[in-house]
C-alpha cells in the first residue's frame, strides 16, 4: 500500500523549498547553456532544481524511480512501479527572458496511472495540485468542474509556429480553428497552459510535440476536473514518449478533434 497523503504532503513542501531556492536565484547571475538547438535552453538553475529534487525523494522513497528532463533520474524502460515525472522548469525561455510564466511540473505515477500532479507558478506562489479521485486545487481553493463551452467562445493557447510553415503539421489544418475561436493565447509553457485549462483561465490547449515531463502534472490536473487530455489523433497519451497534445473542456475537446484537427 502506498501512502499518497504522505507523498502528497513532501511533494508540496520540496516544490515550494525548490521554488523559494528558484526565486533567490534572480538575484544571481544564470548559466545559459542549448540543448539541441540555438533556442533550446538550459540554465544551471534547471539542473540544480532537478537534483534538489531527487536527492529528496531518494532520501524517503529510495524504491520510486525518477524520469527527469535534465537527465539527473533514472533511464526508464517502463512506467511500472512508483515514478516521479519531474521537469524542474518547464518554460525555460521565459525563465531567462521574462523571470516570469514558467513553472515546477511534477506527476506521480503508479504502473503508468497519474495519482499526483502539481504544476507550481512559482513567481505568483500558485501551486496548482490534485491527487486522482480527491480534486484538484489552486492553493486553498477547489478547482470547480470544467463546463462546456462552445468554440466560437473559447479562448485557447497555441504557438503561431504551428499556423505557419513548419515540419509538423499542414498550418491549413488550424488556420480556421484561430480564426473561429474568441482568441488564442501563448505563454510558452505547456505545464502553465495545462495548470490554466484545468482552472479555467483557458478552454483548450494544443501542441505538436511534448515530453513526458511537460505533461505528467497537468494530466493528473486536467482529468481530475472533467477535462480531456489526448494526443492530436484522439489517443491516450503514453507517458514514456514524446507525442502531441490536445487538452480542453470536454465537448470543446471533441469539437476541435473532429471539426477542424480530423475532420472527414
Ligand atoms: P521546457 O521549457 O521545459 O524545455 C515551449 O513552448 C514549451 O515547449 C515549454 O513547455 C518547453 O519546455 C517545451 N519544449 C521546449 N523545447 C522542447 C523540445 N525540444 N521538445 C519538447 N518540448 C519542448
Ligand atoms: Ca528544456
Ligand atoms: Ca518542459
Ligand atoms: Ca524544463
Amino acid at each position: 500500500m502506498s501512502n499518497w497523503s504522505e507523498m502528497d504532503t513532501y511533494a508540496k513542501q520540496w516544490i515550494k523549498e525548490a521554488g523559494k531556492k528558484v526565486r533567490e536565484s534572480f538575484q544571481t547571475e544564470l548559466n545559459i547553456q542549448t540543448k539541441s538547438n540555438r533556442n533550446d535552453l538550459v540554465t544551471n538553475i534547471d539542473k540544480e532544481t532537478e537534483q534538489f529534487f531527487i536527492e529528496k525523494i531518494r532520501a524517503v522513497y529510495p524504491n520510486h524511480k525518477i524520469l527527469g528532463e535534465e537527465g539527473f533520474g533514472d533511464e526508464l524502460e517502463s512506467l511500472d512501479g512508483i515514478v516521479w515525472i519531474i521537469d524542474p522548469i518547464d518554460g525555460t525561455m521565459n525563465f531567462v527572458h521574462q523571470q516570469r510564466n514558467f513553472a515546477i511540473s511534477i506527476g506521480v505515477y503508479e504502473n503508468g496511472t497519474g495519482i499526483l500532479g502539481y504544476i507550481y507558478d512559482v513567481v505568483h506562489d500558485e501551486l496548482y495540485h490534485g491527487q486522482k479521485g480527491k480534486g484538484a486545487y489552486m492553493n486553498d481553493y477547489a478547482l470547480p468542474k470544467l463546463e462546456a463551452v462552445k468554440v466560437e467562445n473559447a479562448v485557447i493557447a497555441l504557438n503561431a509556429l504551428w499556423v505557419t510553415e513548419n515540419r509538423k503539421i499542414d498550418p491549413s489544418i488550424l488556420a480556421p480553428l484561430v480564426r473561429d475561436v474568441r482568441a488564442t493565447r501563448s505563454y510558452g509553457s505547456a505545464a502553465l497552459e495545462m495548470a490554466f485549462v484545468a482552472s479555467g483561465r483557458l478552454d483548450a490547449y494544443l501542441t505538436m510535440r511534448l515530453a513526458p515531463w511537460d505533461i505528467a502534472g497537468g494530466k493528473v490536473l486536467i482529468e481530475e476536473v472533467g477535462g480531456v487530455v489526448t494526443d492530436l489523433k484522439g489517443n491516450e497519451l503514453n507517458l514514456l514518449n514524446k507525442s502531441s497534445l490536445l487538452v480542453g473542456k470536454p465537448r470543446l475537446h471533441n469539437r476541435i478533434l473532429y471539426d477542424y484537427l480530423n475532420k472527414g
